[in-house]
């Protein structure tokens, strides 16, 4: 299991609340790798905006690997999503995915994130807007699949999404896509949220084969350690299921992003070696 923490690409001018670090993006890369992180969950808001090569020698020089490609700064900043209640927006959310899987391949990432980018099934005109939530998943995973990058669809909990709370329900939704290239990435702030227990949809997701990805945040979305999840416990389940990918620290920068990220991996150095 490797460790990595989400923060945002030098086009994000706006905050994200769980975007970690401060300073320039060559300044971000330099105190994650000096921190011990072996990854960054990179948070994209408009991809053609990027110096890609640029990015690619900030991150590689410093010895840290692209995790991830997450989506949800788009959501947050830009309010673009997938199931937007104006199918332009809808459209223009699906360009987006085209271009995320794209940069993924560029920069060597192996996952790209859907959580609150999907947007929501009541914006979309309820329960019918499932099926073309369902078409847009495959047409990206297909994409994903050609360009050697694979599309990690993640629950969220009720208070901020309405479709796919749970890992039951995200792997359901999956074998309905029913390609090779979408999987599951789990966050443990969510699953403490929704889920019966902490550890068993990490067991779950595991045996299904589709458990591809993990968020990290704490019962109150603090760093591990400063709520009451069970750590040891999720850690334990996945090295006994065989997850071998990465723990990705997505939490409230407080008491301020360098700090959240420092203690992030003072807690979890402890649990992964
Ligand atoms: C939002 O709460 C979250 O966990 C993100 O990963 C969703 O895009
Ligand atoms: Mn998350």
């Amino acid at each position: 299991m490797k460790l990595a923490l989400a923060t945002t690409t030098p086009e994000v001018k706006t905050p994200i609340p769980v975007a970690l670090l401060t300073g320039s993006f060559g300044e971000r890369m330099q105190k994650a790798a000096r921190l011990g992180y072996d990854g960054v969950e990179l948070m994209v808001v408009r991809p053609d905006e990027l110096r890609v090569d640029d990015i690619h020698t900030q991150v590689s020089k410093v010895g840290l690997e692209v995790a991830a490609i997450a989506s949800g700064a788009i959501y947050m900043t830009d309010k673009v999503s997938l199931l937007a209640s104006d199918p332009e927006v809808s459209r223009r959310a699906a360009i987006r995915l085209d271009a995320l899987i794209d940069l993924a391949a560029a920069l060597e990432a192996p996952i790209v994130t859907i959580g609150s980018f999907r947007g929501r099934l009541a914006w979309a005109g309820g329960t019918e807007a499932r099926g073309k939530l369902v078409d847009i998943l495959r047409m990206g995973a297909e994409k994903a699949l050609r360009q050697g990058v694979r599309l990690v669809l993640e629950p969220v909990n009720r208070y901020e999404g309405d479709i796919v709370i749970t890992a039951e329900e995200g792997l359901g939704l999956i074998e309905e896509v029913g390609h090779s290239h979408l999987g599951l990435l789990l966050d443990t702030y969510h699953a403490n949220i929704e889920e019966s227990s902490v550890t068993d949809p990490f067991r779950q997701a595991m045996a299904a084969g589709r458990l591809w990805h993990v968020h990290l945040g704490d019962s109150n979305r603090l760093p591990p350690g400063q709520g009451h999840i069970d750590f040891p416990g999720i850690v334990a389940a996945l090295s006994e299921s065989g997850y071998q990918g990465y723990l990705s620290a997505e939490l409230l920068a407080r008491p301020d992003p360098d700090a959240a990220a420092a203690a992030t991996i003072q807690y979890m150095r402890q649990l992964v070696p």
